[in-house]
């Protein structure tokens, strides 16, 4: 199902999902974001996907908008408000709203839209060499695909400021102090180390990590006591969840849960 750009292997309960043009360092065509919706959605439906694992083709994550696509050499300039509409604003709700953790292995450099469709992922596991860019403004535009979102909650809004406006590189290790990303590992192990961890996700109570990150959006834009009526709501969906009688069953009966995503 997916096209020439994106590529999607399934393999015990990951979906591998590859950004793969890596001659532009994976830069974004509108071909490319479209088949990234249509995988994304794919695995949202599928239930043998317990777990996503996003990552890049070659020396790059992903480069943001493939620049010569946006400024085409002959005919009128494309509204890029247009573009941010069909491209990258439906791949953010999709992450968002997939009821699966979602863990990006940025194994390389992430600028613009690639910096912030990491940055929309659940877990990012950086390789050392990975760096972060907002490089928005060095062509003279504003930070999307949810940058102005989720880059002032994860780093404060004078850091987000500086990060967006200087357009400096960040560092995977500094990426981490920031919190920006949960671990950094040598690249040659990157691989290995965000499959297992997309592993071990894919076997734990699926739908309880789903309401998890339910929950988590919502916090993000909310007050204390709504979010405590929401957490009520969430968690008697999870109680009536098998899952959650499995673990109960297995901590008392002291053995490994055996969870089925349901
Ligand atoms: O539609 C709209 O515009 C609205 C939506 C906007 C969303 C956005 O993402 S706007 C931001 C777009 N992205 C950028 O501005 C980043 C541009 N790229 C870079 O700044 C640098 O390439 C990097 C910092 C990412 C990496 O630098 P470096 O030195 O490691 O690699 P390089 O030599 O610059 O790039 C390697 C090749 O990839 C090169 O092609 P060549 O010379 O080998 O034929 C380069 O042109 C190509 N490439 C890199 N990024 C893009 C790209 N080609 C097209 N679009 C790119 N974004």
């Amino acid at each position: 199902m997916p096209g020439p750009f994106i590529s999607s292997t399934l393999s015990e309960g990951v979906a591998t999902i590859t950004l793969d043009r890596p001659d532009v360092l994976n830069a974004f065509n509108q071909a490319m974001a479209a088949e990234l919706q249509l995988t994304l959605g794919a695995v949202a439906r599928d239930p043998a996907v317990r777990a996503i694992l996003l990552t890049g083709n070659g020396r790059a994550f992903c480069a943001g908008q493939d620049l010569a696509e946006a400024v085409p050499a002959g005919g009128p300039a494309p509204d890029l408000g247009d573009i941010v509409h069909a491209s990258y604003n439906p791949i953010i709700r999709l992450i968002r709203g997939i009821e699966k953790p979602v863990v990006c292995a940025v194994n390389g450099v992430a600028a613009g839209a690639g910096a912030n469709l990491a940055l929309a992922c659940d877990i990012l596991i950086a390789a050392e060499e990975a760096s972060f860019i907002q490089s928005f403004s060095r062509i003279g535009l504003i930070p999307d695909t949810g940058g102005t979102f989720f880059l002032p909650r994860l780093v404060g809004l004078h850091r987000a400021t500086a990060m967006m406006m200087l357009a400096e590189k960040i560092t995977a290790p500094r990426a981490k102090e920031l919190g920006l990303v949960y671990e950094v590992v040598p690249h040659s192990v990157l691989h290995e180390t965000a499959f297992s961890l997309a592993r071990s996700l894919a076997a734990q109570a699926t739908r309880g990590l789903g309401l998890t990150k339910r929950a988590l959006n919502r916090s993000l834009g909310t007050d204390l006591d709504t979010q405590l009526e929401f957490e009520e709501e969430l968690q008697r969906e999870a109680g009536k969840t098998h899952d959650y009688h499995e673990g109960v069953r297995a901590f008392l009966d002291k053995r490994k849960p055996n969870f089925t995503g349901q």
